[in-house]
């Protein structure tokens, strides 16, 4: 529990979604604002398939807790990029999507400074014109590091003139603030980002706190910050050494482990059990799933004794990679 922080008497708070097409890096936003990788991101299309409210505690002064004061608490909600649904599991994402466009104190309209406004970009951007009602209408800029400075230009123009030329009643519809975002997913734009957690908290209500200040604290198996690379490692060897001292020196070499997964809200870690051969499979298993069970619980205590936390799910799969020990890929992802 972080006891020492207080709470402002003016506090302010309030939800924020991102809403844009697929693949334009609404979760990846998000992860770089709340400082660790909550969401997943790829460079695939339909990455987010939930609404997740992501917190992020407001100090005015510092955006560290130097300043020991908090002085408000922005919920962003990340949402299913908005598309032409080609499936049910689309058309699904898309309604997802839509619900969390009402009743937010700000919306945020994200798109890809590498690529002109498209028809995709502007039905969402009229949608949420048409729909927004009370909330404050922002728009973000992202992917600024992929081109250059003139075609940011042009493409905040774009962006600004939009609404406006659009609008029988630009007054209430033109964007209110644009930003563009460099770099955000390999974390360079703090500047950027800085800016806009300062303008939205500029435009938000005097409101509770609608979650802990400790929420991710509290969340993430009580470390005080997500796992880091090595603290994965270290899990990882857990495993290995669980699984050696269960499988009596049998297989050592042929044995790896990847985390593959860490859900924090379900505090969950999912991780692979590569072996060379389905043999070796079969022996991991053990009779009716007795040797993986004997591992996955002498694994969690461990895990749990290092995290100093209870109640963690572990998750373990086997999988047979042949001669992993000679795929450079496979021993890259694992740190080698
Ligand atoms: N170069 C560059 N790439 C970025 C930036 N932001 C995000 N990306 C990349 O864009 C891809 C998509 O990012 P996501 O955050 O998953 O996009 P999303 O909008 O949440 O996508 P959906 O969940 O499918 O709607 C990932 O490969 C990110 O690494 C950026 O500022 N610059
Ligand atoms: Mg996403």
């Amino acid at each position: 529990m972080n006891n020492d922080i207080t709470v402002s008497e003016d506090f302010k708070s309030g939800f924020i979604s991102l809403v844009g097409r697929p693949n334009v890096g609404k979760s990846t936003i998000i992860n770089n604002i709340i400082g660790f990788d909550l969401l997943s991101v790829s460079n695939r299309p339909e990455t987010t398939r939930k609404l997740t409210n992501c917190v992020y505690n407001y100090y005015e002064n510092d955006k560290t807790t130097n300043g020991k004061t908090s002085n408000g608490q922005i919920v962003f909600v990340d949402t299913p990029g908005i598309h032409k649904p080609r499936s049910v599991l689309g058309k699904r994402l898309n309604k997802l999507a839509n619900e969390a466009k009402s009743d937010v104190d700000v919306l945020i309209f994200v798109c890809p400074a590498d690529q002109p406004l498209g028809p995709g970009d502007k039905k969402i951007i009229n949608d949420v014109v048409r729909y927004k009602s009370k909330s404050k209408l922002f728009a973000v800029l992202n992917k600024c590091d992929k081109v250059s400075k003139k075609e940011v230009q042009n493409r905040l123009i774009e962006l600004a003139t939009y609404t406006i030329e659009n609008s029988e009643k630009p007054d209430e519809t033109a964007f209110l603030e644009i930003f563009p975002l460099f770099d955000t997913d390999i974390r360079k734009d703090t500047k950027g980002v800085d800016e806009l957690l300062k303008t939205i908290y500029s435009y938000l209500p005097n409101g509770p706190q609608y979650y802990p200040i400790d929420f991710y604290e509290s969340i993430v198996f009580s470390a005080k910050t997500p796992l880091d690379l090595d603290q994965i490692e270290n899990l990882q060897e857990y495993i290995r050494e669980a699984a050696l001292e269960k499988l009596d020196d049998e297989l050592p070499h042929s044995l790896a482990i990847k985390i593959e997964d860490i859900d924090y809200h379900k505090r969950t870690i999912s991780a692979a059990l590569y072996v060379e051969r389905d043999s070796q499979k079969g022996i991991i298993i053990g009779k009716k799933g007795s040797m993986i069970k004997a591992i996955g619980v002498e694994s969690r205590a461990r895990i749990e004794d290092y995290l100093n936390t209870t109640d963690l799910n572990l998750e373990l799969k086997v999988k047979v990679l042949k001669n992993w020990q000679t795929d450079t890929k496979f021993l890259q992802k694992l740190g080698f």
